[in-house]
């Protein structure tokens, strides 16, 4: 999987993809981080990359011309096929969900523009993203982090990435369910125990544990999540039970 970042700042991305998971996929080659500075493609002696908007208001916008040419530049020294998804970082975008990051994951190449968080001129938005993703509704001084956690988010679902040891197939949202808790040793802290089923040894046992846990957690913290997860006759009549006890919102 290669992603082509497009950016004014490549060296937010350094300490990122030189630590833990990411610097290892990149080393085994699973995964590849092509930056590329806009500004290099910037034809002024001042290389300038922003301007003000038309009809005045406040903050600079990111010109259409450096960011066509660096995204034309990348498609073609990459050759990339046309197809190949082109997506914006901006606050205006399609909120980034496990789904979504499942979906960009099947792709062979990504192209990245991280915006400025004043904005882009509109005819990047029509002319040459094919995409738009924000990553939640607050906002960064530009799509640099936000760019950087769908490249680590998206490449955790590449083959190779997490080790089976560390899978994340039952993580919390690939799943559809907040994770349960969690326990290692000591198995008594401060007074504080770990629940006796996770010592018992039975392995049913503490999965259908595990189970509850995660649609207590889930029901109590982010109910909205429920409507989307399949759930057995069993999960239907726990919920209910939380529900009628109050034990959701202890
Ligand atoms: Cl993608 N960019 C900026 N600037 N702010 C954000 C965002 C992106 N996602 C959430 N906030």
């Amino acid at each position: 999987m290669r992603f082509h970042v497009l950016t004014l700042f490549p060296g937010i991305f350094q300490g990122p993809l030189s630590e833990s998971i990411l610097s290892r996929a990149i080393g085994k080659g699973l995964i590849e981080v092509a930056l590329h500075d806009i500004r290099d493609q910037a034809d002024d002696r001042h290389r300038t990359v922003d301007d003000y908007p038309f009809g005045g208001g406040a903050g600079m916008l990111m010109k259409p011309e450096p960011l066509f040419k660096a995204t034309e530049s990348v498609f073609e020294s990459a050759s990339l096929p046309a197809e190949t998804p082109v997506i914006l970082m901006t606050p205006q975008g399609r909120k980034l969900d496990q789904r979504i990051v499942e979906d960009l994951a099947t792709k062979k190449d990504l192209v990245i523009i991280c915006g400025r968080y004043e904005g882009v001129d509109e005819r990047i938005r029509e002319h040459l993203a094919t995409d738009e993703i924000s990553i939640g509704d607050y906002v960064l001084s530009g799509g640099e982090l936000a760019a950087m956690v769908l490249i680590d988010a998206v490449s955790r679902l590449v083959p190779g990435v997490v080790g089976s040891m560390e899978s994340a197939l039952d993580d919390s949202h690939t799943t559809g369910l907040l994770q349960h808790p969690q326990y290692t040793r000591p198995a008594e802290f401060r007074g504080w125990s770990v629940p006796d089923v996770l010592l018992s040894g039975n392995h049913a046992e503490i999965e259908r544990w595990r189970r509850r846990e995660s649609l207590r957690r889930t029901a109590l913290r982010r109910p909205d999540m429920l409507k989307d997860v399949e759930l057995t006759e069993e999960d239907r009549r726990f919920i209910q039970g939380l529900q009628e006890d109050g034990t959701a919102t202890a």
